[in-house]
Order: structure tokens, then sequence, then C-alpha cells
């Protein structure tokens, strides 16, 4: 059966490049800062993110998780958004493992977390209150429709933070389509930032990996953090040579994803009993609604996937789906096909 995945972009396959470089790939002992390859990745990262150093994790989640601890201390407070991964789909590891209060505010639709919200909930020194420490931003937006978050809001935001003493963490694990979707320099929504994460495993095609980019000092700190945590990997030069490549090859070919998401959710919009506004969808995510009395999305997932078309389950109502480099044009439109069979037999 033909099988379109649209559940997440994290199920990419390494491609035949990145399966060369990984059987030839030079490593060593990167727990001993002796794998050239891992090396080579982090320094082409900190580059490629204006950045002096970063750092290889296994995941964006231990990326993140890394970032939060370096900067705070137990007790401290962090401002992040209700919607944001870190927040929502990371056990809460700051608090559990770190002992980090977690401040939510609202996102607003496009990812933002409004600069006045932001401000108001800056704890004044007093006694009885965390000392707030860090902001965290998250770009793009994944529960946010994946909507890039622009220079000009990182900007205002890195402002608000310097005249706080605040740091600022960006979860970019998306970084990359935020970048190619605004037509900037993905150093350019960097540049706010103390620490940022950014994976190799989603769009970009690597089988795992993620990287942590910020000052010299700061992924100095973290690397101890990340040895804490148990994620000194050895020879992990083997997987850094495929996040070679995923910097290499398959940046620039993002925007595809981005055309066949919107072309997706231009199809979407024109069945009856589903419900997307395909404005708004800016990157490779997407979020809809099924707006039929006698179709649950639980059902209509159930009848995809029986088609052979997975998305995955976000509510009684909600489904996400993601492109990426295994997904065409002619998929797109194979799916479009299935779902309108679907929704017109309900
Ligand atoms: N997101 C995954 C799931 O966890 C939901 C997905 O399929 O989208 N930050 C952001 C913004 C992410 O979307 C993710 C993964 C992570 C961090 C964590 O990355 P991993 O899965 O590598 O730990």
């Amino acid at each position: 059966m033909r099988i379109i995945d649209f559940r997440s972009d994290t199920l990419t396959q390494p491609t035949p490049s990145m399966r060369q470089a990984m059987a030839h790939a030079e490593v060593g002992d990167d727990v001993f800062g002796e794998d050239p390859t891992v090396n080579r990745l982090e320094e082409m990262a900190a580059e490629c993110l204006g950045k002096e150093a970063a750092l290889f994790v296994a995941s964006g989640t231990m990326a993140n998780l890394v970032c939060l601890l370096t900067h705070c201390n137990r007790g401290d407070e962090m401002i992040l958004g209700d919607q944001a991964h870190i927040f929502f789909y990371e056990q809460g590891g700051a608090a559990a493992l770190g002992g980090i209060h977690p401040r939510t505010i609202p996102n607003q639709p496009d990812g933002a977390m409004a600069t006045d919200d932001i401000k108001a909930v800056i704890r004044p020194d007093n006694i009885h209150f965390p000392r707030t420490r860090l902001i965290a931003l998250e770009n793009t937006h994944n529960r946010c429709n994946g909507s890039p978050l622009t220079p000009d809001y990182m900007r205002s935001v890195g402002e608000l933070a310097r005249n706080s003493g605040l740091k600022v963490h960006v979860d970019g694990a998306r970084i990359f389509n935020a970048a190619i979707a605004l037509g900037v320099e993905v150093r350019e929504l960097a540049n706010q930032a103390d620490s940022i994460s950014f994976c190799l495993s989603k769009g970009l095609g690597a089988p795992a990996g993620s990287l942590v980019c910020g000052t010299r000092n700061f992924v100095a700190e973290a690397r101890r953090v990340r040895k804490v945590l148990g994620g000194g990997m050895r020879q992990a030069g083997i997987l850094a040579a495929a996040g070679i490549i995923s910097l290499t090859e398959m940046v620039d070919r993002l925007a595809d994803d981005h055309a066949n998401a919107r072309k997706l959710a231009e199809g979407l919009s024109e069945i009856d009993g589903l419900s997307i506004d395909p404005e708004c969808v800016k990157t490779n995510i997407l979020f809809f609604e099924v707006a039929h009395n006698d179709l649950t999305s639980q059902a209509l997932v159930e009848q995809l996937d029986a088609e052979g078309v997975r998305t995955l389950l976000l509510g009684p109502k909600q489904l996400r789906a993601v492109t990426h480099y295994h997904l065409t044009s002619d998929d797109i439109e194979y799916a479009l096909k299935i779902f309108r069979s679907i929704l017109r037999n309900s």
C-alpha cells in the first residue's frame, strides 16, 4: 500500500549521502574532545548561527534541558509560552531535574508572547519570589501552526531581556524552516539568543542529534551538563557525519516542504467537513479541525490510516500534518483524494 506519512518530520530517513558519510566518518572519543567529525559539525553549526561555539547533543529535548540547566539555578524562574514544546512535551524536565519554576504566559496564534505580557511577569527583587532568570522562545513554534518568529520580534524580546537582566533561550528545533520561510539568514534569528538549540533530525533529515549554540563559556558549561545527563556519546562522529550533510545539502530544500504544506492546506480548506485557514500555514506544520457532526478526529485518523495516510491526533476535533522530504507534490494530491473520498462518505 502507498504510505503517506504526515505524522512528523522526525520520521525522515537518512539520505544516501548521509549513509555514505556515516560509513566513512572519521571518529574519536568525543568526551575527550577527540572526535574530528563532531568537532567539525560543532564548528559549522556555530559559524552558521553566528555564535562562538556549539555542542552536539542527542536530541532536541536534551538540547533544551542542557540550556535551561546551564542558565538557571534551582528555584529560578523561566518565562515561556503556554504552548511551548518545553512546557508541553518535555515531561517538565526543567522542573523535575533542575528545580526550574515555569511561568507561562499565553502564546499568540503566531507563536509570539506579547512583550507586555512578558514584562508584566518579570519578578521584582523580593524575598517571597523566585528569581526570574530566563525567557524561552520557540522558533518555528510547533503548536502555533509552525509559525516563524521574525527578527524584529526577536529583537524586541532581546532588548527587553537585556534591560531586565534576563537571558534568552531559543528552542530553534526548526530554526532553518523559520529562516527559509522568512527569507532571512538563520543567524539573524539567533543574534538575540544567549543560547539556541536546533535539530538535525527533523526536516534536515539526519537520524539523530541536535546542536546547542552560544558563547564559548556557555558551551563549556553546557558540555558539563550534557555529561551529567549521560549525553557524552563517544564515537558520535558517525551521527555528526549525517548532521554535516544536513547543513550542507538539506537546508534549501525546506522551501519544498513549505510549498507542499501550503498546497495540502489549500486542498483541505476546500473539503466540506474540514476547517483550516491556509494563510496560517507558513512552514511545514499544519493543524486542521474536523467540522463535521458525525465524524471525530479519532475516526478520521483511523480511516485515513486504513488508506495509508498517517496523521497525528491532537484533540477531539484537531489533527496535525507535517510535510518533509519523503513527501512530494504528487503525494499531496494523492492524500487529498483520500481525504475527499472519506469526507464524502461520512
Ligand atoms: N517535536 C516532536 C514531538 O515531540 C511533538 C514533533 O513531532 O514535532 N522542540 C520542538 C519545537 C519540537 O517540535 C521538538 C520535537 C523538540 C523540541 C524535541 O525534539 P526531540 O524529539 O529530538 O527530543
